[in-house]
């Protein structure tokens, strides 16, 4: 089987600069959130999470946007559950490409969030992931960035080749895994 590589140290030369930010509507999201910037630091992409809501926190929310304009952020990503107006509102304030993580939690288990995220008026747009799709929020926000930094491109191709790794093997090699795990 082929050796896993590091897709962090092929994408070192963006280094410290934070292209991704990611908001989320409350502390209690940040469990899921978390797992965004743990998917972007693992592509050796810098990003922030500023935990900022639409509804308890505007000024937060148009603060941190003026100043990714400033700071030169590339991509935003709005994270909110239930009345989930987070990444809308960020695309209303911004060109920048938004992506919308719909959060699940309250009594429709996400699909409120997914309905409050995706359906923005034209115009408006928001690139919005599965409910809890943490990881497709990055790998979104990093496919955008590689069309601007060869770095990250080399690093999605490491991380599909590192994902092709874990179909090469027999079964019984990924069930020992399993069971290590
Ligand atoms: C949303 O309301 C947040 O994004 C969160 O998912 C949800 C509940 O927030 P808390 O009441 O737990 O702070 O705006």
């Amino acid at each position: 089987m082929k050796k896993s590589v590091d897709s962090q140290k092929t994408a070192t030369k963006i280094g410290k600069r934070i292209l991704v930010g990611i908001l989320t509507g409350s502390p209690s999201d940040l469990p899921t959130v978390v797992k965004v910037r743990d998917t972007l630091t693992g592509l050796g992409i810098a990003s922030e999470i500023v935990v900022a809501s639409a509804h308890r926190t505007p000024d937060k929310v148009m603060a941190y946007i003026e100043r990714a304009h400033k700071e030169d952020v590339q991509v935003l990503i709005g994270c909110a559950g239930v009345a989930a107006h987070l990444a809308g509102v960020i695309a209303g304030h911004t060109r920048l490409p938004v992506i919308g993580l719909p959060l699940s939690g309250g009594v429709m288990s996400g699909l409120d969030a997914l309905l409050s995220t995706v359906q923005m008026p034209p115009g408006v747009p928001v690139a919005t992931v599965a409910v809890d799709g943490a990881k497709n929020a990055a790998m979104l926000a990093a496919r955008i960035l590689a069309l601007k930094f060869p770095e990250i491109n080399l690093a999605l191709d490491v991380a599909a080749k590192n994902e092709r790794a874990r179909y090469d093997q027999t079964a019984d090699e990924a069930l020992a895994k399993l069971t290590v795990n």
